[in-house]
């Protein structure tokens, strides 16, 4: 499918998705949020792809936020659809068979930010700059993020940023929890290859199912989710993967995995 605001490119079971309207920082508007809610539907359908990145075009932005100048005018009724429209994308996200990855090469503000936190891990460049500006626009984060980031760095730190709208290093995200890594801005989207290559390369049944676990457990009991835990694990003694896996294993060979 062709995309008017977003690039995709697969190369050995990795998805490179591309948020491209970097003279708006690649701001969010209802066409974005559309194309990637369908870019993503189609990402998770396709079985040759095992991780999906996702960054921002251009050097200055990952993703600056939802369109301020699209929002501006809306009625109560449309900010509500706006916002659920947003919700939409980052649930799948979260629900996706398949890990994603922020790769996020500058700044991550509002519904942008609200964007990386909803993929499974984010790797940032030192020129990422981190923020919730919502409550400067006399409005709170509405994708998400008042949930999701005290889930991800606590209540305190949370309150933070989102009181104060204040923007943070790439450093500091890293020191709070919020990136698993921050690299020269050259390096970033190499070093995302190489750990979406590293996941793409072992069984995908097991790496979804993992996430799922991870995912699900988080709004569980830790009874609950030990008791999920162990029905997935079980589940995967029925694959060919885990045949595979373990069969390789004794036979001292690389495993080849077929997602089934
Ligand atoms: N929306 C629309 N346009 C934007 C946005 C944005 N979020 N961010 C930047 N742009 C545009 C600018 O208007 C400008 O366009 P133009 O050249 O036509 O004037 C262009 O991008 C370049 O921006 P700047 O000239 O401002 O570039 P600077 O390098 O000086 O500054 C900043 C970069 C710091 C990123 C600055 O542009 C900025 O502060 N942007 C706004 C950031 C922001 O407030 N983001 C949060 C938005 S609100 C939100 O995300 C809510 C999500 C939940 C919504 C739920 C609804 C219910």
């Amino acid at each position: 499918m062709e995309f008017k605001n977003l690039l995709v490119e697969t190369e050995g079971g990795v998805a490179t998705l591309t948020i491209n309207s970097p003279r708006t920082m690649n701001a969010l508007n209802s066409e974005v949020l559309g194309e990637l809610e369908c870019a993503l539907y189609e990402l998770n359908l396709d079985q040759s792809v095992k991780a999906v990145i996702l960054t921002g075009a251009g050097e200055k932005a990952f993703v600056a936020g939802a369109d301020i100048k699209e929002m501006a005018a809306k009625s109560s009724h449309e900010g509500h659809q706006f916002g659920l429209k947003g919700q939409r994308v980052m649930l799948l996200i979260e629900k996706m068979t398949k890990p994603v990855i922020a790769a996020v090469n500058g700044y991550a503000l509002g519904g942008g930010l609200e964007l990386a936190l909803a993929c499974d891990f984010i790797y940032a460049s030192t020129k990422a700059r981190l923020g919730f500006p919502e409550v400067t626009l006399g409005i709170t984060p509405g994708f998400g993020g008042t949930q999701t980031l005290a889930r991800i760095i606590g209540k305190s730190r949370a309150n933070e940023l989102i009181f104060t709208g204040k923007m943070i290093t790439a450093d500091k995200a890293l020191a709070w929890g919020m990136v698993n890594e921050v690299y020269a801005p050259e390096e970033l989207l190499f070093k995302v290859r190489e750990t979406a290559a590293a996941i793409a390369s072992v069984g995908p049944l097991a790496v979804s199912y993992a996430k799922d676990a991870i995912a699900s457990g988080l709004n569980m009991s830790r009874e609950d989710g030990f008791r999920y835990e162990a029905s997935l694990f079980g589940v995967l003694f029925s694959t060919e993967d885990q045949k595979e896996g373990m069969g390789a294993f004794v036979e001292k060979r690389k495993a080849e995995f077929k997602g089934k």
